[in-house]
């Protein structure tokens, strides 16, 4: 028999989230940050639970990811950017740290920290995963988010449950 593994409602409420997003390719990532946006306020995070830090680009979303993980003010990280290959391999360099900092900055820290980057050949593979709710990478990162914080506090509550006996 086959497993049905499926996201069941998520709830958002009490958690707190920092969202990180890059101004390069702006027109993009101001697109990914408004899906994050409603994703978060959807499942019921409070506004002011919800924090928003700017980066250059996205080589730089990983040490602010760190340092918002770090201070322990948030429950999960959200990282959002969009890296476009060009005629250098520059590409390559800032995907290739951008996506390995974002999960070193989740593994040291213990927090989650979503890649909400899109990596793509070509503009239109970047408009199709800039658009509503399932189809817009920050929304689809944002929900995530919410998951992760969800089932890691679930798990840190097993755990001390299971310390007591
Ligand atoms: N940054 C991006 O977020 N996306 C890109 O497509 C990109 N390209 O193509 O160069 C890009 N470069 C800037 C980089 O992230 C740094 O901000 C810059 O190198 C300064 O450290």
């Amino acid at each position: 028999m086959k497993t049905e593994l499926t996201r069941t409602a998520l709830s958002a409420a009490g958690f707190r989230f920092a969202i990180v997003v890059s101004r390069w390719n702006n027109e993009f990532t101001s697109r990914l940050f408004d899906g994050a946006l409603d994703a978060l306020v959807e499942a019921g995070a409070d506004e002011p639970s919800i924090e928003t830090f700017h980066v250059p680009g996205a080589f730089e979303l990983p040490l602010a990811c760190l340092k918002a993980a770090e201070s322990g003010d948030f429950d999960a990280v959200i990282a959002l950017g969009v890296v476009i290959r060009g005629d250098t391999p520059h590409f390559d360099y800032v995907a290739g740290e951008a996506s390995r900092g974002i999960m070193q900055a989740s593994m040291q820290t213990g927090v989650p920290v979503m890649f909400g980057v899109i990596t793509a050949e070509r503009i239109e593979q970047v408009v199709e995963r800039c658009g509503e709710k399932a189809d817009n990478k920050g929304y689809e990162a944002a929900l995530s988010a919410v998951e992760m914080a969800a089932e890691l506090k679930r798990i840190s509550e097993k755990r001390a449950a299971e310390i007591k006996f």
